[in-house]
């Protein structure tokens, strides 16, 4: 299937383009009405995200309401400890919950090394089912949480400001901490490749959680992980049979400025950046890759002019070429959609080489 409109994925191999793109992170299952209603329809969110069918409608929703350059695939950066034996619940505005936490090599020893084609068979099958019924409008990412801040819901067992049980573990048993990291990165990179052979055109790590280590834990406890991820995603033959072919890959480390270095030296195509960290700065820290991001959620609470004024100083900064225009974290639930509309117009067409 060739891509009507392959934008993003072209800017995200490097390429120059005519066009900046835009998508928003989290854009589906947040703002639109018509999400509320197929959430409805479900009963619950983990009924919807296992419904291939429902989460293929939600997962196009924004690209008909927003005219995003790309779609995300409905579902959780949590099924993958679901998958390695540790179910979660989420409870009605309060968050993921896990009734059981890992915070021991006992703990450990009774979960499994995810397979994917088994255990995540629900979202492979809406990944080819929206690949389907976007017939090619715009490629499709897929995504997984980056080992570390899996590693975090995972000990703490809830989301958390300062998610101290899962540092605490880093320091009082660091042996531990690195099991149960690998047997996550294993768990993702099966679960990655999977989404690509299912039709995933790029995907994208989310280490949501990075901003919370030093830079010496960042270097010891996330990194070395997200690389094994992004090695393993390089493409991969066997007995002459092609596995997966590689697809770009993009990072997103939320809060980890310190880190943008190391970073741009991965083997990923692309970096995500938060509203904290500067793009210039970001662009000589980060000189072979493209960068995405960085409008702060926020701003789309402003005012139309605002928007577009924001979006204009964001050209400023990073320029029009090698860069995807994108906030710089998840959009606000409470966000009103014409503002969303109104970002993606602009990036349009305050975005274009002439
Ligand atoms: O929004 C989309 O585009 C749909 C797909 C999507 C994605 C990409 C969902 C659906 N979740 C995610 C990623 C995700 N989930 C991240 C990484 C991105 C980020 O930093 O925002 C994280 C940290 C989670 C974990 C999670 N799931 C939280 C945060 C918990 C905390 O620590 O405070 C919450 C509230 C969820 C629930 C969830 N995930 C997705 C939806 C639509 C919901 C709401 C559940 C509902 O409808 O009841």
């Amino acid at each position: 299937m060739t891509l009507q409109n392959d934008l993003l994925l072209r800017t995200a191999r490097g390429e120059l383009t005519e066009r900046v793109p835009v998508w928003m992170m989290r854009q589906a299952g947040r703002v639109l009405a018509e999400y509320r209603a197929v959430r409805e329809r479900a009963g619950s969110f983990i009924a919807l995200a296992k419904t291939p069918e429902l989460a293929a409608e939600v997962t196009i929703q924004p690209v008909d309401a927003f005219g995003v350059d790309a779609a995300i695939i409905f579902s959780d950066i949590l099924v993958v400890p679901e998958a390695m034996g540790l179910p979660y619940e989420m409870i009605e505005s309060r968050g993921p919950v896990f009734p059981q936490t890992v915070r021991s090599s006992a703990d450990l020893s009774r979960l499994r090394v995810a397979d994917p084609e088994t255990d995540l068979g629900y979202v492979l099958d809406a990944i080819k089912l929206t690949k389907k019924e976007l017939n090619g409008r715009v490629p499709l990412i897929g995504f997984a949480g980056a080992p570390f801040t899996i590693f975090c819901y995972m000990t703490e067992g809830k989301g958390s400001k300062t998610f101290s049980v899962a540092k605490k573990l880093l320091y009082t048993d660091p042996h531990f901490a690195h099991s149960l990291l690998r047997q996550i990165t294993d768990s993702t990179i099966a679960y990655l490749k999977a989404q690509v052979r299912a039709g995933a055109d790029l995907v994208q790590i989310f280490d949501s959680w990075a901003g919370i280590l030093s830079p010496e834990q960042y270097r010891q406890f996330s990194l070395p992980y997200i690389k094994q991820i992004c090695d393993a995603l390089g493409s991969e033959v066997h007995d002459g049979i092609v596995d997966h072919a590689p697809v770009p890959v993009t990072v997103f480390a939320k809060g980890a400025f310190f880190a943008r270095q190391a970073i741009g030296e991965l083997s990923c195509s692309v970096v995500g950046l938060d509203w904290n960290m500067d793009p210039a700065e970001s662009r000589e820290l980060i000189p072979n890759k493209v960068l995405q991001g960085n409008l702060d959620p926020c701003v789309l609470y402003a005012d139309f002019a605002q928007i577009r004024a924001e979006v204009k100083q964001m050209f400023d900064a990073f320029g029009h070429q090698h860069y995807i225009a994108n906030l710089g974290h998840g959009i606000y639930p409470d966000t009103d959609p014409d503002k969303a509309r109104c970002f993606v117009d602009a990036v349009k067409e305050l975005g274009k080489n002439s």
